[in-house]
């Protein structure tokens, strides 16, 4: 019931904002909101706001490739493992594009399905995002092959050309992405993640700062300017284990969510209290910037603790919830028994999930339904 209070309350001032600025005519984009892209369609600035209001109520459960398989399944319409487990898809729905440009992506997933499934969570209220582990453009090997090649993509270098057509590839992908109302999906981009990291080829120890910079920059530029898209919320994603969260960051002009990706291993305590401290200093930061902070990816691999849900993600925003305001929490995607975020069917981790989904912090697709009539 208090769950339902909260999220007709959500709902009402999605809908007074929505009603807002309608009333100002086609200018959408107010002073108080500066996206990256100062052209970004209308629903992407919806969606956006939305980001923006959810992050001050509670938090948007998300999972990476929640549609496309789960324990024990592929391809199957309609399934999901989170959905079998608490009644309710996600409401942010996670994709990979690594291996753009083939038939299926590195995770083995057909791209025209991927798209099906970006257009099918949109339309059922949910929210995408959209990572990309690009393949080496030097070697072609993938993005774990770490000989330099940051340095060749940019202006002026030999693969430069490549990373353009790479982009392109992107173009041609998102173009699919439009509901049944002929409008572009909005879907949240994060190139480039965990960079402060040396496992990727544009990690921390093969490239500058200023290439690592300028590859973003880039990145925005040619995509937002060149190829005309408008459907995109870029969204800056470091590891977790940062010393210095900025120390690679782009500018305030070319990120619009701050993020990061924080897995959870052995020494679930300490973990914990780790997370903690770096949930409040992104929410500090993102107030300051005037941005929204999202926890890119958790996790903890297996899910070894049974209550995870409650323990690691739950308990510590509640706690501090005049401190961590989150727009969304995005698991990664349930490969096999060993490589799963999610619970599924039979997992140990049933029984907290459910608490963690009948808790009023947490808003899955079943919840922005229910509000859905305000939004
Ligand atoms: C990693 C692992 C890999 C996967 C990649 C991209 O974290 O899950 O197995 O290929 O993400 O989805």
């Amino acid at each position: 019931m208090q769950k339902i209070v909260l999220l007709l309350l959500i709902g009402l001032i999605a809908y007074s904002c929505k009603n807002n600025r309608t009333a100002k005519g086609d200018n959408l984009q107010e002073s108080s909101i500066t996206l990256v892209d100062k052209n970004a369609s209308a629903e992407t600035i919806t969606i956006y706001n939305k980001l923006k209001e959810i992050s001050t109520k509670g938090f948007l459960y998300g999972h990476q490739d929640d549609l496309a398989y789960g324990i024990n399944w592929w391809n199957e319409e309609g399934r999901s493992d989170v959905k079998e487990v608490c009644g309710s898809y996600p409401a942010v729905f996670g994709w990979e594009l690594g291996n753009l440009g083939n038939e299926r992506s590195l995770d083995s997933v057909k791209f025209t399905n991927i798209q099906k499934w970006i257009i099918k969570a949109y339309e059922m209220g949910g929210i995408n995002t959209i990572s990309w582990h690009m393949i080496n453009p030097v070697t072609m090997g993938n993005s774990w092959d770490k000989t330099k090649a940051v340095s060749n993509i940019l202006q002026g270098g030999d693969k430069h050309h490549f990373f353009k057509e790479q982009l392109k590839k992107f173009a041609d992908f998102n173009k699919v992405l439009v509901d049944k109302n002929g409008k572009a999906v909005p879907v949240i981009f994060r190139p480039w993640h965990e960079h402060n990291g040396s496992w990727f080829w544009w990690g921390k120890e093969h490239c500058s700062i200023e290439e690592y910079t300028a590859l973003w920059k880039f990145t925005v530029s040619y995509l937002r300017d060149s190829l005309n898209i408008h459907n995109l919320i870029y969204a800056y994603s470091p590891d977790g284990q940062f010393d210095d969260y900025t120390e690679r960051y782009p500018g305030d002009d070319y990120v619009d969510l701050l993020g990061f990706d924080y897995y959870f291993r052995a020494n679930l305590d300490q973990s914990i209290r780790t997370f903690t401290k770096k949930l409040i200093m992104l929410t500090d930061l993102a107030k300051a910037k005037n941005k929204v902070a999202i926890l890119s990816e958790t996790g903890y691999e297996g899910i070894p603790d049974p209550e995870w849900h409650t323990k690691a993600i739950l308990t510590p925003i509640k706690n501090n919830q005049n401190r961590i305001k989150i727009a969304y929490v995005l698991t990664w995607r349930n490969a096999n028994k060993k490589h799963h975020y999610a619970p599924y069917p039979g997992h140990a981790s049933e029984k907290d999930f459910k608490t963690f989904y009948n808790d009023t912090s947490t808003i899955f697709l079943n919840d922005i339904k229910e509000a859905s009539k305000f939004f």
